[in-house]
């Protein structure tokens, strides 16, 4: 389907993606006039929305806005079950494979399916990789799950791997929320190298050599959330 065949054609053309990540829970609406003025004129191509704990119903106000403001794709990130609207246009259906907590393995899916069986989101089966980047994150702490160890390079690309072999459509290398530590140049060029598919990376990205070095390594699709809710003038060092 559309989202999904964009990015690989994306790919193939050898274009950067680049998600904006929006937290429902910290992101004011009233602000959004404003924000996707910055946005608009920026490199992003995506917007994923999405957080570890969101209030019911505030995902579905905030991507009826964000739609108002933007004609970029918008796809949910959820934490939860909750956060699934057909008001956006695509799923990550995320499986945490770096941990071992079966409610995030398969649970959640299972109990996601009234939601979206008769909605029109187009649905990203996606391998979720969890890695260690210096201090706990939410996801740590919501999915109740260990981190990868970030040393351990060749179990994170086994795991990538066991994802594609599993029919996974996209790989999510995952540092956290606001991570001290990106994802490691070193991981994104291993993992590249093994999977076919494409290849998303996030969590601690802040500026614009960061967000240099994930592409240069192998990043197919970079999502950046703090950089951008604590500094909009972000968006200008990435305009189109
Ligand atoms: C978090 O990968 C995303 O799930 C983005 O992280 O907020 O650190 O940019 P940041």
């Amino acid at each position: 389907r559309k989202i999904y065949q964009n990015i690989l054609k994306s790919i193939s053309a050898k274009e950067r993606l680049l998600a904006v990540l929006i937290d429902p829970e910290k992101f004011y609406v009233e602000n959004a006039v404003r924000f996707f003025k910055k946005v608009n004129r920026s490199s992003a191509t995506h917007i994923f929305v999405g957080g570890s704990t969101v209030e019911d119903k505030a995902t579905e106000i905030l991507v009826s806005e964000i739609k108002k403001n933007t004609g970029l794709p918008v796809v949910l990130f959820p934490g939860d079950v909750t956060q699934i609207t057909n008001k956006a246009d695509a799923l990550l259906f995320l499986s945490l494979i770096s941990g071992r907590n079966p409610e995030y393995l398969i649970g959640k899916h299972v109990a996601s399916i009234s939601k979206i069986k008769n909605s029109n989101l187009e649905i990203l089966s996606t391998g979720y990789i969890l890695i260690e980047s210096g201090k706990q994150t939410a996801v740590e702490r919501v999915t109740q799950t260990q981190p990868m160890d970030r040393n351990n390079i060749q179990n994170i690309v086994d795991t990538a791997k066991a994802g594609e072999l599993l029919g996974m459509k996209l790989i999510y290398l995952e540092a956290g929320s606001g991570a001290l530590n990106p994802v490691s140049a070193e991981t994104i060029t291993k993992i590249k190298q093994d999977i076919k598919i494409p290849l998303i990376v996030g969590g601690g990205i802040k500026n614009k050599q960061q967000l240099e070095k994930a592409y240069q390594s192998g990043a197919d699709l970079v999502v950046i959330g703090t950089a951008f809710e604590e500094d909009e003038s972000f968006f200008n060092d990435l305009l189109k």
